[in-house]
């Protein structure tokens, strides 16, 4: 693969460490992801590095207000799930209380209205779960086990959007080892505007100030210097949100040619748990969830993974 000397995203890193402040555990956690990449790549097992879930951007360094986004973490945390029944290892790079794989599935449900105890005088006595209360809870409980006992899940929280950056900085660095058998499956949606700590506020805006402007500067992309430099053997695939369909496929080339990574997943965001369109170089194909695999609860996320799969073994074997 050719490769220029000088980092074409040098400007991208640099502003990062400038005005992102480091967190004082990205070494420890991006040792972790070495470990757990080079574990799994030994035993022949690709890594797929999951990104999910919104940013909040503080407006006042004392926080009281944010800019925060829709995104729940359900496409990340689902497509976790996806992958590791795919045989995948999964690097989970999650924002903090954003959906998580397989609990996810009961997120809606008051855990005690689930619960009993069984009638009778000993104490302790047992606690039983209504499985009514949480359908699937046996299959479920029994492959989170299995996942967990396996050491195929590797979950990695974000608060800021700092957090974030330097964790996916750590992660890519970490996943450069195994080459192309690291995929990096970018479904967070990352704010695309901060304040600079310099010029925030320290205390909370006052109203008494009267309508309030703010001037916010551009999040530096992660994903040139990602493919460029820090781990330019994988296989890349980014997600593309807009809220007009008529601009999405464009959009989603534009991306492509910018970034020169292996694929675009674009989707919309009214209908995006049912229709999303995978854009590479020479292609573009749409998933599409028909209204019988609705009523069977199938998800998109498991047609992503499948289509993303295959690609990446078409992709390792060049
Ligand atoms: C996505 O497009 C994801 O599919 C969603 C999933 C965030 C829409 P949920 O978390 O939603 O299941 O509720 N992610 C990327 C969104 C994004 O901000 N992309 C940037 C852009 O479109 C490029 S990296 O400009």
């Amino acid at each position: 693969m050719a490769q220029s000397n000088v980092p074409v995203s040098a400007a991208a890193d640099e502003s990062l460490s400038e005005e992102f402040a480091v967190p004082s555990h990205v070494e420890e956690v991006k040792k972790q992801m070495a470990e757990f990449a080079e574990h799994h790549a030994a035993a022949n097992r690709r890594v797929v590095l999951i990104t999910s879930g919104g940013t909040k951007v503080p407006l006042e360094s004392r926080t009281v207000r944010f800019l925060d986004n829709f995104s729940s973490g359900r496409r990340g945390a689902s497509s976790a799930e996806y992958f590791l029944d795919s045989g995948y290892a999964v690097i989970f790079l999650h924002r903090h209380r954003s959906l998580y794989p397989y609990t996810r599935l009961y997120t809606g449900v008051n855990l005690l209205d689930s619960l009993k105890f069984e009638s009778g005088e000993e104490e302790p006595c047992r606690v039983l779960v209504d499985q009514k209360e949480l359908p699937n809870i046996l299959k479920v409980l029994k492959r989170y086990q299995a996942v967990k006992e396996a050491g195929l899940l590797l979950p990695v929280e974000f608060n800021t959007l700092s957090e974030y950056l330097h964790l996916l900085k750590a992660a890519a660095q970490a996943l450069s080892s195994i080459g192309s058998k690291a995929m990096f499956y970018l479904a967070a949606a990352v704010s695309d505007f901060y304040i600079p700590a310099s010029e925030m506020p320290e205390h909370k805006i006052q109203s008494s100030n009267g309508p309030l402007q703010i001037t916010m500067k551009m999040v530096p992309k992660m994903l040139r210097p990602l493919v460029k430099d820090w781990a330019p053997q994988a296989f890349v695939i980014s997600f593309k949100l807009e809220t007009d369909p008529s601009i999405l496929l464009e959009r989603a080339r534009r991306a492509l040619d910018t970034y020169s990574h292996q694929a675009v997943v674009a989707n919309v965001l009214d209908t995006r748990r049912g229709y999303v369109v995978i854009v590479t170089k020479n292609s573009q194909h749409e998933l599409i969830l028909t209204d019988e695999e609705v009523q069977k609860e199938v998800e998109i996320e498991d047609k992503i993974v499948s289509k993303l799969s295959v690609a990446h073994t078409q992709f390792m074997s060049q």
